[in-house]
């Protein structure tokens, strides 16, 4: 069938491609960029609702933190698994080994951290090729992205390029904007930044694409007009990623010389998951790029545990009252804090007392 969404998006994209980009077609090019995301917007909300449904992959979250292997077929993401976690995915010399998602459990540092293969991401999975449909909602609600190649598939633009279709950002700060809408008095602006990358009348012009006639918006990062439809989008994420190219087994000194000075700007880590070449570092990787924090719980009348609970960065006593045990939840009264977080210490918090790496706590309850 036809699709006249498509079809709009694609005039909309030729007509982007034939304006040469200055200040004086800013403006409009941030309008017709606008207009492509609404439409996407639309187009996805219709496929959703056809393929309602349909057997998504059903995964169950667990330890500290979720991690996608994501790639090409047959690139080794299943052998990677395997010699991460206690995982045993199946790994053959075809493509598509995979076709459930295989989970697996990695220890390190004191972190329980969850390691997901996936089946090999195929071109136009965002389109809805192959399963991509369903992979992607998976890699969507991730902490940290994995994107795997090896020594023959090692176009990592091009997989960053299909996760980007897809909304999925990755290393990017989520912009940071406030938008209260009001009765009457159309758009103001205000910035706390110097914006140096979009015109005020090209925020006011998205911003009426996206539906805004009056409101208050105060922007806090020096955004571009991409970074604003992204905002406005409703199903932007952003989350950590870093590229692997495995398989080094199999190529001379020279060879791999080269190969890394043409993927210089992605920095990947070179490994081969089969001998174990660089595992280590992988594994030292993965847990930096999680940005945990580590503390230390002191039950009263008690030294502190030399165990520490590893957390994710940003997370306050309710969170370690949550991993403990439901009980602490519910019969939580204060909690005493030593260390950085703490003014003094044994200083008195509530639940909301965010916590820092090398904090001591004790919970106290009824
Ligand atoms: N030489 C070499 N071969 C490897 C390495 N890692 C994986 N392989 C081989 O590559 C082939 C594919 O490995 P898999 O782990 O099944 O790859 P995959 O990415 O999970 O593949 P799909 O599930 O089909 O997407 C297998 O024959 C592996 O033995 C490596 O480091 N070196
Ligand atoms: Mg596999």
């Amino acid at each position: 069938m036809p699709d006249d969404i498509d079809q709009r998006i694609k005039e909309i994209e030729e007509e982007i491609r034939e304006t040469p980009y200055n200040k004086s077609t800013e403006q409009h090019i941030g309008r017709l960029k606008a207009k492509i995301a609404k439409l996407k917007e639309k187009k996805e909300k219709r496929e959703k609702s056809k393929s309602e449904g349909g057997g998504g992959y059903d995964i169950k979250k667990e330890g500290d933190a979720t991690v996608a292997l994501v790639g090409l077929p047959s690139v080794g993401k299943s052998t990677l698994l395997n010699k991460l976690t206690n995982a045993k995915s199946e790994v053959a010399n075809y493509h598509f080994t995979t076709l459930d998602v295989i989970p697996g459990i990695m220890e390190h540092n004191g972190a329980e951290i969850q390691l997901l293969d996936l089946p090999g991401l195929v071109e136009g999975a965002s389109e809805g090729k192959g399963r991509g449909r369903e992979i992607l909602s998976v890699i969507r609600n991730v902490d940290l992205i994995i994107i795997i190649g090896d020594i023959y598939r090692n176009d990592i633009s091009k997989v960053i390029e299909e996760l980007r279709s897809h909304g999925i950002r990755l290393n990017q700060e989520p912009p940071d904007i406030k938008i209260e809408e009001k009765d009457k008095d159309g758009i103001k602006i205000n910035s706390t930044v110097e914006l140096n990358n979009i015109k005020k009348e090209t925020v006011m012009d998205i911003l009426r694409e996206f539906g805004f006639v009056n409101a208050d918006v105060v922007i806090r990062s020096d955004i571009d007009d991409q970074a604003l439809i992204d905002f406005l989008s409703d199903n932007r994420v952003y989350p950590a990623s870093f590229p692997i190219i495995n398989k080094i087994d199999l190529m001379e000194e020279e060879e791999k010389e080269r190969l890394k000075e043409k993927l210089k700007e992605h920095d990947p880590l070179f490994i081969s998951a089969e001998n174990g070449h660089g595992i280590k570092k992988v594994k030292q990787r993965i847990f930096d790029e999680l940005d945990f924090i580590r503390i230390f719980l002191r039950p009263q009348g008690e030294k502190a545990d030399d165990e520490p609970m590893v957390l994710k960065k940003g997370s306050t006593v309710e969170d370690v009252c949550k991993k403990l045990h439901s009980d602490f939840l519910e019969n939580f009264r204060y909690a005493r804090v030593w260390g950085p977080t703490a003014k003094f210490p044994k200083q008195k918090v509530g639940m909301d007392h965010e916590l820092a790496e090398g904090d001591t706590v004790r919970i106290l309850t009824k």
